[in-house]
């Protein structure tokens, strides 16, 4: 993550990165951590994450493509190691109306139960 990087300061998941705020981090690269979200959605929910900030994936893969490769990477490795090969999901929520609310790009892991289709 670059210092500078508009809107890192206050950025709550540059702030998990850096150690200020503690997560339960169950993965982490070069470029990439991986913790559980606070309000889990099924029985496994990781969010994976960039250490470079930038708003949402699509921003992150225009300004850093290795670094978006990484993330997705990163989403496989963390599947594989929380026992998912029968199925997850990976959201990545963009925008307000898409229910984004953390605006540091990361990739919601959902696992250990049946999905519905579609979702809400
Ligand atoms: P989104 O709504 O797509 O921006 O997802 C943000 C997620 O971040 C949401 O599922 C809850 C999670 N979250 C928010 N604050 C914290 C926190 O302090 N710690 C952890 N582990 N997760 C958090």
């Amino acid at each position: 993550m670059s210092e500078t990087a508009p809107g890192a300061a206050d950025c709550l998941f540059c702030k998990i990165i850096a150690g200020d705020v503690p997560a339960d981090v169950v993965h982490e690269t070069d470029t990439t951590v991986a913790f559980r979200d606070i309000d889990p959605q099924a029985p496994t929910h990781v969010l994976v994450i960039p250490k470079r900030h930038e708003p949402d994936l699509v921003a992150l893969a225009t300004a850093d493509p290795g670094a978006a490769t990484d993330v997705l990477r990163a989403v496989g490795d963390v599947a594989a190691q929380e026992q998912l090969g029968e199925g997850y999901r990976s959201v990545f929520n963009t925008g307000a109306l898409a229910q984004q609310s953390v605006f540091h790009a990361h990739v919601h892991v959902l696992g250990g139960r049946a999905m519905t289709w579609p979702p809400g």
